[in-house]
């Protein structure tokens, strides 16, 4: 498998960590902005990356699905404590989401 996402943290890091922890083989490529447009943006499903090329050659994409499918363990199988994580991986998002204007206010001195 083949993880396709940019040269920092973001929407990757989470399958990479998961990946590394359960010894999962991955080819973790880190591109920067160019090469993403020039060579990866219209090959992805969705035009946006993380992108995780399965080994038939097809692609899954949006992050949380991805951690999903390699979550293995760390994932539970009870159907309410899955949701339970889906809660709080919800609750993460949304302060991902509004982040960038978090950043913003702080650079402009309105916390
Ligand atoms: N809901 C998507 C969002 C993906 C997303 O926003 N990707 C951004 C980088 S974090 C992206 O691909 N930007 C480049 C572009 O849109 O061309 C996910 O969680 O994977």
């Amino acid at each position: 498998m083949q993880l396709v996402y940019f040269a920092l943290p973001g929407r990757g890091e989470v399958t990479r960590i998961l990946a590394k922890l359960q010894g999962l083989p991955l080819r973790d490529t880190r591109l920067d902005g160019a090469t993403w447009r020039a060579e990866w943006r219209a090959q992805s499903p969705t035009g946006q990356a993380p992108l995780l090329q399965l080994e038939d050659g097809s692609y899954l994409t949006q992050s949380f699905a991805i951690e999903r499918f390699l979550a293995g363990p760390y994932y539970p199988a009870d159907k309410l404590q899955a949701a339970r994580v889906d809660e709080l991986c919800g609750c993460f998002e949304e302060v991902r989401r509004g982040w960038p204007s978090v950043c913003a206010h702080a650079r402009e001195g309105q916390h």
